[in-house]
Formats: C-alpha cells, sequence, structure tokens
C-alpha cells in the first residue's frame, strides 16, 4: 500500500515523488491539508473533509487549481492504483513555488499532493482503559492571528511543541488552552466531558478546529437521545468531569482516563463514551464513500 502518490496532476511511484525546495509549504508553511481514514475499503466522510478543505484554501486565497470533484477522483483512482483497504490519507496543497513570501510572486499552480499511508494508533489497551492526558504550556494561537478552523500547514507548529511538551511526560495527548485559560483541544483531537447527563464540547470559538469525527460523535450523541451543548469550559470541569473522551480522525473515539494526574470519574470508560465509541465503530463499518465495486464507478465518474 502506499506505491504510488499523486502530484500535480500525476500519480508517480512515492520515491519519485519530489516537490521543489521552493515550495511555499516548505518555506512559509503556507498551505492546508487533511487526513482522512479508509475503512473496509470506503474513505470515511471524503466530502466532508474536502468541504474543509476548499473552505481552508478559499480562506487563505490558495487557488487549487482541480475541482471538488476532479480531487476527489483522484483519491479514489490514488486508492484503488494502491489497493487500499483500511488506512491513512494525506491531502496537502501548498500555495505554489517561490522564494519571498509574497503570493504575488507565485506564477505556476499550486502544490496538490495525495498519499496513501497507515496510520500509527494508540494501542488497543488505551481505548480500554483510557488515556493519561497532561495540559501544556503551549497555548492556542489568538484566532485573530492564526484561524484555528483553518487546517493550516504553519498552525500545526504550535502543536508540535505542544506535542513535545506531552511526549515529555509520557502523556498520551496534551490538553491546550486558548489564551483566556478555558480549555480548547488536544495537539490532534477535540475534547469532550460528560456531566450530570450531558455532554459538552468547546465552541468554535475557543479556538478549536471544527473536527469532523466531533461533528460525527455530535450526531450520533443526538441519535441515542443524548443531549449535547457547546460550551466554554475551564480544567476544573474537567477534572470534576464524570466522563471525558476525545475525538479524531487517527484516535476515533478514545476515552481519558486522567487528566493532569486527576481521575476522571471511575477511572475506567464510562457509559456514554462507551456507548459513542461503539456507534462510531459501527459508522465507520457501514459508510464511506466505497473506492471499488459497482457503487465505485458513480463515485468516481467526475472529472
Ligand atoms: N484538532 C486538531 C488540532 C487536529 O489536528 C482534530 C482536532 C480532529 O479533527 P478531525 O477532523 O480529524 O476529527 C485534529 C485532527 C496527524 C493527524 O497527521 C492529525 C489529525 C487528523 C489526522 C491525522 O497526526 N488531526
Amino acid at each position: 500500500m502506499g506505491n504510488f502518490i499523486f502530484l500535480n496532476g500525476e500519480v508517480v511511484p512515492h520515491d519519485e515523488g519530489k516537490v521543489s525546495v521552493y515550495d511555499h509549504g516548505f518555506l512559509y508553511g503556507d498551505g492546508v491539508f487533511e487526513g482522512i481514514r479508509t475503512y473496509n475499503g470506503r474513505i470515511f466522510k471524503l466530502d466532508e473533509h474536502l468541504e474543509r478543505l476548499y473552505f481552508s484554501a478559499k480562506a487563505l486565497m490558495i487557488e487549487i487549481g482541480m475541482s471538488r470533484d476532479e480531487l476527489r477522483a483522484a483519491i479514489l483512482d490514488l486508492s484503488r492504483r494502491n489497493g487500499v483497504k483500511d488506512g491513512y490519507n494525506r491531502i496537502t496543497v501548498s500555495r505554489g513555488v517561490s522564494l519571498g513570501l509574497d503570493p504575488r510572486n507565485i506564477n505556476g499552480p499550486a502544490t496538490v499532493v495525495v498519499m496513501n499511508d497507515a496510520l500509527s494508533l494508540y494501542p488497543r489497551s488505551m481505548y480500554e482503559n483510557g488515556l493519561d492526558v497532561m495540559t501544556v504550556s503551549t497555548r492556542i494561537p489568538l484566532p485573530q492571528t492564526v484561524e484555528p478552523r483553518i487546517k493550516s500547514l504553519g498552525k500545526y507548529v504550535a502543536n508540535i511543541q505542544a506535542k513535545i511538551e506531552a511526549n515529555r511526560v509520557n502523556a498520551g495527548e496534551g490538553l491546550m488552552l486558548n489564551t483566556q485559560g478555558y480549555v480548547a483541544e488536544c495537539t490532534g483531537d477535540n475534547i469532550f466531558i460528560v456531566r450530570r447527563g450531558e455532554i459538552i464540547t468547546p465552541p468554535s470559538w475557543a479556538g478549536i478546529l471544527l473536527g469532523i469525527t466531533r461533528n460525527t460523535v455530535i450526531e450520533l450523541a443526538r441519535e441515542q437521545g443524548l443531549t449535547v451543548r457547546e460550551d466554554i469550559f475551564t480544567l476544573f470541569d474537567v477534572y470534576t468531569a464524570d466522563e471525558c473522551f476525545l475525538t479524531g480522525t487517527a484516535a476515533e473515539v478514545i476515552p481519558v482516563r486522567t487528566v493532569d494526574g486527576r481521575v476522571i470519574g471511575e477511572g475506567h470508560p464510562g457509559p456514554v463514551t462507551r456507548s459513542l465509541m461503539e456507534a462510531f465503530r459501527e459508522l465507520t463499518a457501514t459508510s464511506g464513500v466505497p473506492i471499488y465495486g459497482e457503487n465505485a464507478t458513480a463515485a468516481t465518474g467526475v472529472g
């Protein structure tokens, strides 16, 4: 799997896929990306990820140079060529090639890359017992400087710095606060708490990426008749929550056992977390855009 990549309109062996050292993504982190899962030959929430990618690019005035349908078809075609059944699709778009930060110096098209790879996942035991999470000192950048809803390359230096902090104390994830001290999100996941039967997750304006797994879990919870509220909260609310879990493309739905050494609830995954983990697993096993088979032809018959 992952032998071929898509690079600027062509499918080439991955070791022949070269990007210029003048690429704005490399030089300035000037680009956007998506990470998308494939489960059992179906690409999960493909259209939602494509929408977020195109909105991120639009906000940064990056012209992707391919329509959404063309990129969608290219992603499905690459997966077919690589024979993907389960894995990770990484879509990266940079503004293009030129030295100097002024985008007016870029004459050529955006750099568009699609890769199929495997994801390094949390061990199964962490889904059974829960993650140990630590609050990090790195804050979410101010949204008026770095808009957190844009999944930009450059934004991730803060998240990587935060992940290094978490790694240094062997935490499963690093919890990031915004500059006001409210809970925002983890380095690569959104956070949810359960208090007195209500599910609460920070709103967009707390400084979070609007996670596609987050949206999916909110929908699943409401389908189960559970109450979900977007609200601002502090570490006190996390420490004293009945349950806490994280959501993300890589982590899926994963329980949290401790935060900063405080045991959450009973110290093992609670009923709401377990029920949402199960509903999410079921959804990933049964939905998504098919890569192969009769339906796949219809799905890729564009562009
Ligand atoms: N917040 C942040 C900061 C993220 O980076 C999420 C929330 C969850 O969003 P989704 O849409 O995935 O539910 C993310 C996602 C990687 C990798 O390469 C990172 C993410 C997703 C997939 C792979 O480490 N982050």
